[in-house]
């Protein structure tokens, strides 16, 4: 069903995964890509658009999670009809459904591609994506195999969708050759119009061979036999129809004969414009020979930059895959285009940006330097970073949340782990509200003072509409319910930030924050221990809730994970927190945010308890939560329970996996379904969506957990976690500028670990005075487990 080699991921059938998808991207364009023919696509200008649309008036969204898809939904597919025998099929897959001799929908990093055979027809269809232009490049090979001459017609066919209410149209456009629909996007707002005439409104589809016939109208290109057997396609020829007001579609008919073993390659552009001439510069730029093999290098190039300090080689292949292949890609498509928003949450940005010091720190640095010119007048940061400037905060950035300040210390730290450039503590930073030039260190240290002016008389953190969890937006509204989660989370940040402090010589400020931490610790204790586990937070009315008598949201993960983080619970409370998570969390597919899932509104915890049981903060395996939790247990030691939680995050290894995620191992999505007691038969189903914080975190809990290579002050830290079960592994790490070739060993006579360097023995776990350029064979041995 499924092969997983260096190069791609093939999936063999388009029924048994139907929402299988990848994902391309560059700074302006994003597109999921399913393997039936379904595509989301969205391009910026700078607001998120389609060009693609689906039939009916659609609500401007984001790309969702378990996104359906329905017979009518846009994507880009090719019918292909035996002229002799009237039969007809279509790829990928959609929409005639029929099923083939092969199928393989090959999901590359830089390239996705289907190559299918029907009846002794080969059709390969194959995507790519510029690295800076928005226009999907899209090539289309047919082989005749069946050692017989064909009379064939191929009908590229491309949604365009319904366009606009104001206006929307298509043609035929002989001097551009292709399908052209234009629209203007509606507003009612005079003061919009400005905006909306520099928007791009026109949809082309352009090809290289000039089509014997076209159609542009939806209705009548699918007549009466609909998508699956469109009447227009029973004729002989297309009828070159105009859509006037109709809803559009870019639909070619080439009639071609093809002799036996004969090929024809057809090359196709689809995507948006601002007019007639930047259409004609895109069909210049991308039809000029050897166009779409240069823009695919390039793009490949573009790719490889997202290639992490790490490649590794276990007993794991699925893993390795994964790491080595996947994962350096998700997270530079995070950090690189901030999942194409203007104003990514706080929160979002800085942990993207922790994921990108294994990867660019450069961008890292900058990026938290821009975070923090927004910093408010009172320390506290703001919802959403604006990323340029029309870019304004947007959605669930007008709610008020209050963990925005924690972030700072912690994805810092992965920074300067990474980098040793303490330097940034002391750059100076303008802000833009507070109108105040103050180096990081200031800021930053401002940002834990927030911190500690919003908690409450018990010196536990106000929760406001929210934090981490987006939609906990009921517990606190009125200004005096507050949040477990966020109460450990601080006291973790002011031990981090405090540590940084003494390294400063600022021993005053580190005791102050430590004082305040130890205050918090003892809140935490006395207000939220529930006996077997902590509480998630106490509402605006005094209820605390996430507690044991509590028939739904019994215990939340995160006030777990974070209090190990936050060393604020003694090791007799972790391990009955472990126990407790472990009998009511964990699944085979990870671990869940909380249980049992809420199955009706609670008004003083919110809409968190609206989401569908077991689906994103309802209870799902929200990833996001569950490799905090990984983490949390590399940090404490527990190395065995953090590899089994981190290995279910990545689709299979086996086949029954596979069918019930739905998704391939070619990225995190956001969350798995949960409710696993409640819904079996629906857990672990993926989201499909790879908009997620959890990549960084797995990138930080391989380097400083799994394989402990982590940065410190003195150099490179050695204290791995291997897996018992592992015998051997090896890894690359680029580090600092050098390169270290570890190898890992299990020797069962041993009593502790043994570290050689260049074939001397390292008496301590630190690599110190690393040399840029250098090349470091490190090889450690260590005891069986
Ligand atoms: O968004 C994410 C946020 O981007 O949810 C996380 C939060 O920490 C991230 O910053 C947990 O709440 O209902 C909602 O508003 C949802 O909370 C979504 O916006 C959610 C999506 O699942 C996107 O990943």
């Amino acid at each position: 069903m499924l092969d997983i080699n260096d190069e791609c991921i093939e999936l063999k059938t388009p029924t048994a995964m139907p929402n299988a998808a990848a994902f391309l991207w560059n700074k302006k364009m994003v597109m999921q890509v399913n393997c039936r023919g379904f595509v989301v696509a969205q391009h910026m200008q700078p607001d998120a658009s389609k060009y693609s649309h689906s039939p009916n008036i659609e609500a401007k969204t984001f790309i969702q999670p378990e996104q359906p898809f329905y017979a009518h939904h846009p994507g880009r597919f090719v019918y292909i009809k035996d002229e002799q025998s009237g039969e007809l099929f279509s790829v990928p897959y959609e929409p005639v459904r029929k099923t083939g001799d092969t199928f393989v929908f090959s999901a590359a990093q830089d390239e996705i591609q289907w190559r299918i055979e029907f009846q002794g027809i080969e059709v390969q269809l194959t995507l790519s994506i510029p690295r800076d232009d928005v226009v999907e490049l899209w090539r289309l090979q047919v082989r005749n195999k069946s050692g017989r001459p064909r009379k064939l017609s191929i009908y590229p066919s491309f949604t365009i969708g319904y366009m606009s209410w104001m206006n929307q149209s298509a043609c035929y456009r002989q001097d551009l050759g292709g399908i052209v629909a234009s629209s203007v996007s509606p507003y009612q707002k005079l003061e919009d119009y400005p905006r909306i005439k520099t928007l791009k409104d026109k949809t082309f589809f352009l090809h290289n061979i000039k089509p014997t016939a076209w159609e542009t109208n939806r209705e009548a290109f699918e007549g009466e036999g609909g998508l699956h057997q469109p009447s227009a396609v029973d004729q002989e020829q297309l009828e070159d129809g105009e859509a006037f007001y109709q809803t559009p579609v870019g639909v070619f008919q080439f009639r071609h004969s093809f002799d036996v073993d004969h090929s024809q390659e057809y090359r196709f552009l689809f995507g948006p414009a601002k007019d007639d001439s930047e259409i004609a510069q895109l069909r210049e730029k991308y039809f000029a020979p050897g166009a779409f093999e240069a823009s695919l290098q390039d793009y490949r190039a573009y790719i490889k930059e997202g290639e992490g300090c790490l490649t590794i080689n276990t007993p794991d292949a699925g893993f390795d895959n994964f790491v080595n292949h996947w994962l350096g890609r998700q997270i530079f498509y995070h950090g690189d285009v901030n999942r194409l928003t203007n104003d990514p949450q706080t929160r979002n940005y800085l942990q993207d940006n922790m994921g990108m010091c294994y990867i660019k720190p450069q961008v890292s640095r900058h990026a938290f330097l821009h975070a923090l010119s927004q910093q408010e007048q009172s320390g506290a940061m703001p919802d959403g970073i604006l990323l340029h400037e029309e870019a304004q905060l947007q959605y669930i950035n007008q709610i008020p949340h209050t963990d925005h300040c924690v972030w700072l210390p912690i994805c810092l730290q992965a920074y300067f782990d990474e980098t040793g450039d303490y330097g940034l503590l002391d750059e100076q930073v303008s802000g833009l509200s507070d109108g105040k030039t103050l180096t990081v260190f200031e800021r930053v240290t401002n940002a834990m003072h927030w911190l500690l002016e919003s908690r409450d008389a018990r010196n536990l953190s106000y929760i406001a509409q929210g934090d981490w969890c987006d939609p906990m937006n009921m517990v606190g509204p009125k200004g005096r319910g507050v949040s477990g989660w966020l109460s450990v989370a601080t006291v973790y940040a002011l031990k981090l930030w405090a540590d940084i402090c003494q390294q400063f010589r600022q021993q005053g400020q580190a005791e102050k924050l430590l004082a305040s931490a130890g205050q918090m610790s003892e809140a935490i204790n006395e207000h939220l221990w529930d006996g077997d586990w902590l509480a998630r937070g106490i509402t605006d009315d005094n209820v605390v809730f996430g507690i044991s008598d509590d028939p739904e949201g019994r215990i939340f993960l995160n006030p777990q994970s974070w209090s190990m983080l936050a060393d604020c619970v003694n090791a007799e409370q972790q391990q009955k927190m472990i126990a407790a998570i472990e009998q009511q969390l964990e699944t085979p597919y990870g671990v869940m945010m909380l249980a049992p899932a809420y199955t009706s509104m609670r008004e003083d915890v919110g809409r968190v308890t609206q989401k569908y049981p077991g689906v994103a903060e309802n209870g799902s395996v929200y990833n996001h939560a569950a490799i905090f939790y990984i983490y949390a247990l590399y940090t404490i030691g527990e190395s065995e329970r953090a590899f089994k939680l981190l290995r279910q995050m990545i689709p299979g290894s086996d086949a029954q996996d596979y069918l019930q995620r739905g998704q391939l191992p070619a990225y995190i999505p956001n969350y798995y379904r949960g409710a696993y007691y409640q819904i079996p038969k629906t857990a672990g189903k993926s989201s499909q969506l790879f908009n997620t914080g959890t990549v960084s975190w797995v990138y930080r809990s391989l380097i400083d957990g799994l394989f402990g290579l982590r940065g410190c002050r003195e150099g490179l830290c050695i204290q791995p976690q291997l897996p018992a079960h592992w015998q051997h592994a090896s890894v690359s790490r680029v580090f600092r500028g050098a390169t270290f070739d570890v190898s890992y060993e299990r020797k069962a006579s041993l009593h502790k670990m043994s570290i050689r360097i260049n074939d001397k023995v390292l008496d301590e776990a630190i690599v110190r005075d690393i040399k840029v350029g250098e090349r470091y064979s490190i090889k450690i041995q260590l005891p069986a487990a």
